[in-house]
């Protein structure tokens, strides 16, 4: 029986993503633009189960779907200061329509706030007309200037939910940020992938916002990844862009934002978490193909078998299951094994003769490659539980492992040290004050995730660098 080996996957991880990525089908990444890569039709299905996930759980909080330009103008674009600054030498501009150059430039956007705000401006007039909660999937581009990687850090990130709240008080929009972390925190459960919670350093917060907080997972080289962020704009947003409202006493008020964004990082950590040296292992939730069925055939019964599979393949599609069988004449059943496994198809299914005569199937599953044999009248309620149990150990599996490279430290050396071999995330004590937090960053050579918000920890030591009283733990790690 295979075992669920992850020798390749955690020390040549950068290279088993990518190759995962082409031989599982997902998206080819040889598009001859840096950065931009295409998602194929497999790709594309978790893709949309994965858009799905985010739609339903941005609408059961009452937010609405919307669709904005691609392009922003240029005077829109420099409307907020510190946004510009720091995204400006990431913008891919449009400076031509045809032969002519254009009198205002466009930018592509890099995130949308430039492109939704001006339009903020027209819609909101009074208090009644808020909250609004609007959200969009779709394009955003950024030259990126970090090392490119395919879906975890492209130029057209295709693949980008970003949500835009506005309301009438500061209050509002902290439990606007409540909620939003709700959202993801049920996004990454979900897709059974651990996160750590952090607000980031002042120094690192998103341009434009009064603070930003991050969900963070660890990857199988001990790196973090930032897959999801999570941002309180205050009013820094609303009054560039000039957006009031009338009070219920009549006065005039600048409207309080938040934002959100999650991109197809996210299905990269999942692919990451839960992948092994055979390839992909999808979460039942977003898995194109649920259950493949594999018929074993035989010379004298291959008519039976091939009944006993559309029989059960009915049934459990009745049931409410995305399934296929697998008929390719062509290839043997050990190709086909080989096929769905790297495709990271939860649970398969074997029918071969004797099968057929005991009425029963045998049932592998993708994580444990555990057999079973089930009977064919109690499979319905079998798959049920297979995929329930299969959904909360690779869940709780991905949380024991990130959590055993949580490192609580109290010296630098210390920390160097494990960060050095990429242990995964340290923490730390500290004062809170930048010019500490720099020092940590220098020092071992990695970045300062914040401080946690996902736990209430009593902090009792002394600052790492400067030894007064610390304020707050703070999470250093080596990034992607
Ligand atoms: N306007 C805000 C909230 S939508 C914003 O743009 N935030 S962000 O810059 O932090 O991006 C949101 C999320 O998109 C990030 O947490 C990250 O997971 C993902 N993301 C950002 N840049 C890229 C990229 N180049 N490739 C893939 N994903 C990205
Ligand atoms: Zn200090």
């Amino acid at each position: 029986m295979a075992v669920a080996k992850r020798e390749r996957r955690d020390n040549q991880f950068g290279e088993w993503f990518r190759q995962l990525l082409m031989d599982a089908e997902i998206l080819d990444y040889r598009y001859p633009i840096k950065g931009c890569g295409v998602w194929l039709p497999y790709g594309y299905k978790i893709r949309k189960l994965v858009t799905q996930l985010l739609r339903d759980l941005h609408d059961a909080k009452g937010h609405d779907e919307v669709r904005f330009p691609i392009m922003v103008t240029e005077t829109n674009i420099r409307k907020e200061a510190s946004h510009i600054k720091d995204f400006e030498n990431e913008v891919f501009w449009v400076t031509h329509g045809g032969l002519k150059p254009l009198e205002i430039r466009y930018a592509l956007r890099p995130t949308s706030e430039t492109a939704i705000y001006p339009m903020l401006k027209l819609w909101v007039r009074s208090h009644a007309d808020l909250p609004i909660k609007l959200y969009q999937i779709g394009s955003v581009f950024r030259c990126e200037t970090k090392t490119t990687r395919p879906i975890i850090r492209v130029r057209e990130v295709t693949t980008f939910k970003e949500a835009h709240t506005s309301h009438a008080t500061l209050e509002e929009t902290e439990a606007q940020i409540k909620e939003a972390t709700h959202i993801y925190k049920d996004f990454f459960d979900a897709c059974g992938v651990p996160y750590t919670i952090s607000r980031r350093p002042d120094w690192d917060k998103f341009p434009g916002a009064l603070y930003s907080i991050s969900f963070d997972s660890i990857m199988p080289d001990g790196r973090t990844l930032q897959s999801g962020t999570v941002h309180n704009l205050g009013q820094n947003f609303s009054k560039a862009f000039d957006i009031q409202y009338e009070t219920l006493q009549g006065d005039h008020e600048y409207i309080w934002q938040t934002c959100y964004g999650i991109s197809e990082r996210g299905i990269g950590s999942m692919i990451s978490v839960h992948g092994d040296d055979h390839g992909l292992v999808l979460m039942p939730l977003v898995a194109p193909v649920q259950v493949i069925i594999i018929p074993i055939p035989h010379k004298e019964s291959y008519e039976s078998i091939m009944n006993t599979c559309s029989k059960v393949e009915e049934k459990i599609r009745s049931s409410g299951f995305r399934v296929e069988i697998d008929k390719r004449e062509e290839v043997t059943p050990g190709a086909k094994f080989y096929h769905w496994e790297l495709r990271g198809v939860p649970v398969r299914i074997e029918i071969g003769p004797k099968d057929v005569q005991k009425e029963q199937v045998i049932l592998v599953r993708r994580d444990t490659f555990k057999k079973e044999a089930c009977k064919i009248s109690s499979l319905q309620s079998r798959l049920s539980e297979l995929m329930d149990q299969m959904s909360a150990e690779l869940r709780e599996k991905a949380w024991r492992w990130m959590k055993s490279r949580i490192y609580s430290v109290g010296d630098l050396e210390e920390a160097n040290k494990l960060l050095k071999k990429r242990a995964g995330i340290v923490e730390l004590p500290w004062c809170g004050e930048a010019e500490c937090g720099h020092k940590i960053e220098e020092q071992i050579n990695a970045t300062l995730l914040g401080t946690p918000v996902d736990v209430e920890e009593k902090v009792e030591g002394k600052c790492i660098v400067c030894s007064k009283k610390a304020l707050s733990l703070v999470r250093v790690a080596v990034a992607y």
